[in-house]
């Protein structure tokens, strides 16, 4: 059988403390695990959720880090999907493909919910952690833990795709970019000719946007506070714009009444901001409108609206990963992004080289013009 590993990681001693760069012990993959050598890892904000200790449920210490390219170093027992030298990307919602997962025969969702309580534990599939650092276990963080130069992610979890794409580029599929597409293109399905509204213009709201342009949208309004967002977001397809700040009035009244008559046929917040998914909810057309939630409240929160919002043909609706199902359709989206199709250098606006920059890239991510900062390890 394999051999340990010894490298560096990012480890999370605690909420509310820097990432300290360690040298950690990477056990070998046990039966249905890959250990994979991390070439990329875009940061994305739960991570600094959990880092900032937000996350009630965040165990410490750990190994963060969800969105990441990568290549296949060793496999366990029972693998046959996966060699070493594949370039994969961890995926935090994992597809089974089992006929008896009823989620994964399913065409409506992707929400496998195979390893959910050991991933939800820290823990790979078989209860256990493979990291540890000074003798001490490190727990695992949304099945991928890739603040890391290698990590075991369960095979179910992994994603094979074509070697032609950059790795760097590829860790925007494990996560931000992915989601947003597929929030436009699988949960809400924008059609031609439609309007939308995006509430939120980072690496989510702006994939959204570039996915609506892809679908055909007429209008495509951006709704942020920073009116930096604009001149990019009007890159990705954005026609209007509007800053909640600059009204005395709410934006919904802005934008159904205003900028349309009765409001737009797809919403979305990709924000993460209760009041906002109300906003969104109450931009969405009378009679039909969706309303999509991609943000991921603070702890407690809850959402409001009047019950009269959904009677009068409003609905509500939120996404996991953008619906797609990871193994099967995240080497497409890479495909289609290699063709063309689906630009994505924009979203690069920060790249550092070394586990050590790990935290840099935690400073990038809050500076507010961030869109994704990519660390190569
Ligand atoms: P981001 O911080 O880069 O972008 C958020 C944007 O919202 C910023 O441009 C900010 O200026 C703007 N904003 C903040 N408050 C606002 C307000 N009140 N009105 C209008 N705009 C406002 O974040 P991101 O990486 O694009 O992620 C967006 C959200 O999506 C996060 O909550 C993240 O956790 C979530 N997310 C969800 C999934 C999923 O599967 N559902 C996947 C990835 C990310
Ligand atoms: O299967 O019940 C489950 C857990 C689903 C987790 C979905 C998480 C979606 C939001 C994650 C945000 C990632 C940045
Ligand atoms: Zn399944």
């Amino acid at each position: 059988q394999g051999k340990q590993i010894e490298c560096k990681a990012a480890v999370a001693w605690g909420p509310k403390k820097p990432l300290v760069t360690e040298t950690i012990t990477v056990d070998p993959p046990k039966a249905g695990e890959v250990r994979v050598k991390v070439v990329a890892n875009a940061l994305c904000h739960t991570d600094i959720y959990t880092l900032e200790g937000h996350d009630p449920e965040g165990l410490f210490p750990c190994v963060l880090g969800h969105e990441a390219g990568s290549i296949v170093e060793s496999v366990g027992p029972g693998v046959t999907s996966v060699k070493p030298g594949d370039h994969v990307v961890p995926c935090y919602t994992p597809q089974c493909s089992r006929p008896e997962c009823i989620f994964c025969i399913s065409p409506k969702t992707n929400l496998c919910p195979t390893i959910r309580g050991t991933q939800g534990s820290g823990m790979m599939p078989d209860g256990t952690s493979r990291l540890s650092c000074k003798g001490k276990p490190l727990y695992h963080f949304m099945g991928c833990s890739t603040f890391s130069e290698y990590a075991v992610i369960a095979e179910i979890s992994v994603a094979k795709i074509n070697k032609a794409m950059p790795l760097e580029k590829a860790s925007l599929f494990g996560c931000g970019v992915a989601t947003g597409l597929g929030a436009a293109w699988n949960t809400v399905k924008v059609e031609a000719g439609q309007s939308v509204a995006v509430f939120g213009l980072g690496a989510v709201g702006l994939s959204v946007v570039q996915a609506c342009k892809i679908s055909g949208a007429s209008m495509i309004i951006g709704v942020d506070l920073n009116p930096d967002k604009f001149k990019l977001a009007a890159k990705f397809g954005c026609t209007h714009f509007v800053n909640p700040a600059d009204h005395d009035k709410p934006v919904q009244q802005v934008i159904a009444g205003e900028l349309t008559k009765w409001g737009c046929d797809a919403t979305f917040d990709c924000t993460g901001n209760v009041n906002v998914m109300r906003s969104a909810l109450e931009c969405a057309h009378r009679g039909w409108g969706q309303s999509c939630v991609i943000g991921v409240a603070a702890a407690g929160k809850e959402i409001a609206t009047r019950p009269f919002q959904l009677v009068t043909g409003r609905r509500w609706c939120g996404t996991a990963f953008g619906g797609w199902k990871s193994r099967a359709q995240v080497p497409v989206l890479i495909e289609r992004s290699l063709k063309g199709e689906i630009p994505v250098d924009d979203y690069v606006t920060h790249v550092f080289d070394g586990v050590d920059k790990t935290n840099d890239a935690v400073d990038a991510l809050h500076s507010g013009n961030c869109l994704r900062a990519v660390v190569r390890y």
